[in-house]
């Protein structure tokens, strides 16, 4: 790949030095008249950079994007992102990866978007996805799991959301049952999990993560500005989504190797230490009714368990949650 050779010929030297036509064109194998086509690709994708006759070319800034090349030089991960496909603006990044699924796309496949015009929330509601300001990411899964244990790598990818979020930041995320990732009681993420099942088990497992990371005020809609929330809101100051991406992948390898190995048992205990529901009263809006009582906890297979006030357990497994 030309545009990464090139973008590491430039990582290499010292910051604010320049690059010669000549090492470029050793670099990525061009001729030295051929170099300046290839820069100006990096200048259509957002780079700004400078020429100087005799010096070279220097990259002044790097576009904060979510590129394939952003996302994959220095991805530490055997799988996931291996293959990413990129796009600047799409209708939803589910209904790509669905595609690519059914055309045998390889586990741990990414499609990543700058924005998303209909982006999909649970329940048929919708996901604001503004440009450039969050990470809009759906990745294939083909676990080879029971089809009743699909909900569970919602949690796990929660879990793989929070460690990511905590080890790039200095804000203190939790989850919120089965889905919402908050920072000071506001969402800061949402995880849509769909899978394409058929008689003989899963073909695949599609979860899309939406993460509000430079978001400000306002940009979210009146109607979301008391509840959601972003990465920058909350500390102050804006992170790389490409970073992020990359921490979040590798996080998400990881566990899912655990969940393939282990099972649900470990993620379900991590999952229980960042939660912010359990042990507290709770109002469960589900399809048929609401139910309110005490959260108890999570099954073996990541159904919340709730207590209502006879003493009565109920098993849910979908509902929207709120502190009672
Ligand atoms: P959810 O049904 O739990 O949350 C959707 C609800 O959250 C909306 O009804 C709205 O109230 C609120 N909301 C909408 N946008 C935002 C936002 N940006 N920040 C905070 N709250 C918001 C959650 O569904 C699942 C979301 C998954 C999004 C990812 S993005 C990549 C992939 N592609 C796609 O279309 N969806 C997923």
């Amino acid at each position: 790949n030309v545009k990464m050779k090139l973008i590491e010929a430039f990582s290499r030297a010292a910051e604010g030095d320049f690059v010669s036509g000549q090492e470029i064109a050793e670099v990525i194998g061009c001729s030295r008249t051929a170099v300046w086509k290839h820069i100006e690709e990096l200048r259509k994708e957002g780079y700004e950079l400078d020429a100087v006759r005799k010096k070279g070319y220097r990259i002044v800034s790097a576009p904060e994007k979510v590129t394939k090349t952003e996302i994959q030089i220095g991805l530490g991960t055997n799988r996931f992102g291996k293959e990413v496909v990129y796009e600047e603006t799409v209708s939803s990044t589910q209904q790509i990866a669905h595609r690519l699924a059914n055309e045998g796309a390889s586990e741990g496949t990414i499609v990543v978007a700058e924005e998303q015009v209909s982006g999909k929330g649970r329940l048929s509601r919708s996901w604001h996805s503004p440009k450039f300001t969050g990470i809009w990411m759906s990745i294939i899964l083909r676990p080879i799991i029971p089809i009743d244990k699909a909900p569970q790598l919602t949690l796990l990818a929660a879990v793989a959301v929070v460690q990511a979020i905590e080890e790039v930041t200095d804000t203190l995320p939790q989850i919120k049952w089965p889905n919402d990732i908050l920072i000071n009681g506001k969402k800061v993420t949402g995880i849509l999990t769909e899978m394409q099942a058929e008689s003989d088990g899963i073909h695949s497992v599609i979860i899309g993560i939406g993460i509000n990371v430079n978001t400000k005020q306002d940009d979210f809609p009146d109607d979301l500005k008391e509840k959601a929330t972003s990465i920058q809101i909350e500390q102050g100051k804006s992170i790389s989504r490409a970073k992020l991406i990359q921490v979040l992948l590798l996080r998400l390898e990881k566990i899912y190797d655990l969940y393939l190995e282990k099972g649900f048992s470990p993620i379900k205990q991590l999952w229980e230490g960042y939660a912010v529901t359990i042990g507290r009263d709770i109002i469960a809006t589900t399809l048929t009714g609401t139910i309110t009582g005490r959260a108890l906890g999570i099954t073996e297979e990541g159904v919340l368990l709730l207590e209502d006030n006879k003493g009565e357990v109920h098993k849910i497994y979908s509902a929207d949650i709120s502190l009672a």
